[in-house]
C-alpha cells in the first residue's frame, strides 16, 4: 500500500472510530497535491461504505479562522450525505474527537458549476442560500495541523447543518449573524467576512473542484466557510445561528 493510501486510512479510520491520531506532515512539507490525493482517498473509503457525495466545504475563507488557526490559503473539503445532521436534531458527542463548531452560508446549486467562472454565473446556478453550522472535528491530537495536513483530514470537516432554505435574488454581501450556545451569544459577525462576499468562496469552489476533477453538481451543497472563529462544542448544549433575513440553524449535543 502506498504511503499516501496509508495516511488515508489512518485517517478515516480516525474519523470513524472518534479518535485522535497523530500528525502525518507536522512540518508541512507534503505537497499540497498529495495532501488532496490522501483526502480523495479517504473520501473513497466512505463512498465505498454506502456515503453520497453532497458538496463541498471551503476552508479558511475568513481572516478570523486564517488567523485562529494559522493558515492563510483557502482549502476545500468534500462532503457526503452522513455529515449532514438535520436542522433541530441531537447528535451523540462521543460522534466527536473534540468538535467546534462555526457560523457559515450554504448554497445549494441548481446547476453544474464548474472551472473558471465569474461571480454573476456563480449566482446563476445557485437555488437557494441558507444559514449554516459547520461542526469541525480534526482527527489530529491538540486540534494541531500543517496545511497539508488539514487537507489530508478532509479540511477537518465532521458535519453540517442548515436552515431553511430562501430566494438568492437578494443581497446576501453583509448579513449580520450571531451564533450562540444555549441561547448565549458567544460570537458576532457578518457574512462579509467570507472573502468580501459569500460568492467569491463559491466561485473558488467552482475553481477547485473541476481542477480535482469533480464538478460542482445541481443539487450539491457548498459551505461557504466560518464567518467568525469556531467555538468549542461541549456535550447536553444547544448551539444556533441566527442570519439576518435568513433566519436559524440549530443543533443539540447530547452525552
Ligand atoms: C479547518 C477548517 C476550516 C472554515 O470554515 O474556515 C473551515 C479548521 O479550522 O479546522 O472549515
Ligand atoms: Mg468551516
Amino acid at each position: 500500500m502506498s504511503q499516501l493510501l496509508e495516511f488515508a486510512t489512518l485517517l478515516d479510520e480516525a474519523a470513524q472510530s472518534a479518535s485522535a491520531t497523530a500528525q502525518i506532515d507536522p512540518e508541512g512539507k507534503m505537497p499540497l497535491a498529495d495532501a488532496y490525493a490522501v483526502q480523495a482517498a479517504s473520501i473513497q473509503r466512505r463512498v465505498e461504505r454506502g456515503e453520497r457525495r453532497v458538496g463541498v466545504k471551503m476552508g479558511f475563507t475568513s481572516r478570523a479562522k486564517m488567523i485562529q488557526m494559522g493558515i492563510g490559503d483557502v482549502i476545500w473539503g468534500r462532503l457526503t450525505h452522513s455529515m449532514q445532521v438535520e436542522e433541530g436534531a441531537s447528535v451523540p458527542f462521543s460522534r466527536f474527537v473534540h468538535p467546534r463548531v462555526e457560523p457559515e452560508l450554504a448554497f445549494v446549486l441548481k446547476k453544474p458549476l464548474a472551472g473558471d467562472v465569474t461571480a454573476v454565473e456563480a449566482l446563476a446556478a445557485v437555488e437557494a442560500i441558507a444559514p449554516a453550522l459547520e461542526i469541525i472535528d480534526s482527527r489530529y491530537q491538540d486540534f494541531k495541523f500543517s496545511l497539508p495536513d488539514v487537507v489530508a483530514d478532509n479540511a477537518s470537516s465532521s458535519g453540517f447543518v442548515v436552515g431553511a432554505w430562501s430566494d438568492p435574488c437578494q443581497d446576501f454581501s453583509n448579513l449580520g449573524l450571531v451564533m450562540s450556545v444555549d441561547g448565549r451569544p458567544v460570537q458576532v459577525g457578518s457574512t462579509a467576512a467570507i472573502l468580501g462576499h459569500p460568492l467569491r468562496s463559491l466561485v473558488a469552489a467552482a475553481r477547485l473542484s473541476a481542477a480535482a476533477g469533480e464538478p460542482l453538481q445541481a443539487g450539491w451543497i457548498v459551505m461557504a466557510g466560518g464567518a467568525t472563529p469556531a467555538e468549542w462544542i461541549e456535550p447536553g448544549r444547544y448551539v444556533s445561528v441566527d442570519m439576518e433575513r435568513l433566519g436559524c440553524a440549530g443543533f443539540h449535543v447530547h452525552p
